[in-house]
């Protein structure tokens, strides 16, 4: 059984979707097997966003992702990490087709709502980053 990270990001609790979204993901087959409600600091996001330190938006996005708690999950099914970023849909939310999580509520590139990992490589790297 394949297990991915995922993230529900300062908007999304924000904005009173936290259930909508689980629900979707549950609604999928896929079982959420740890949760929990926690802050990020800038310490955590430059590992975690490390590929991204040198782009202009990245202190925007600290900002936008210490703004307020998120929600971090370990969800597990078959081939959930592609699985998860299909329901998720794509970063840019002008690319997000209605249906997806970003394309039914996101309107910015950088508040998106939700984070999953990209490969099943990251996946094992953000569990233990976030988990232990
Ligand atoms: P992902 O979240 O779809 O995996 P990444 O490229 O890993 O996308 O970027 C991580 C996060 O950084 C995005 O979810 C978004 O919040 C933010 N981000 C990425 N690209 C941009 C951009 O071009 N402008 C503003 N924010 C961005
Ligand atoms: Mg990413």
């Amino acid at each position: 059984m394949e297990r991915t990270y995922i993230m529900l990001k300062p908007d999304a609790v924000k904005r009173k979707v936290i259930g909508n979204i689980i629900s979707r993901i549950e609604s999928k087959g896929y079982s959420i097997t740890s949760m929990k409600m926690f802050n990020l600091d800038e310490a955590i996001l430059k590992d975690h966003y490390s590929h991204l330190i040198d782009k202009p938006f990245f202190p925007d996005l600290v900002a936008f992702m210490t703004s307020g708690p998120v929600i971090g999950m370990i969800v597990e099914g078959d081939d959930v990490v592609v699985g998860m970023r299909n329901l998720m849909g794509p970063t840019k939310w002008v690319e997000a087709m209605p249906g997806t999580i970003r394309g039914d509520f996101a309107n910015s590139t950088t508040e998106n709502l939700i984070h999953g990992s990209d490969s099943v490589e990251n996946a094992n790297i953000e569990i233990k980053r976030f988990f232990g």
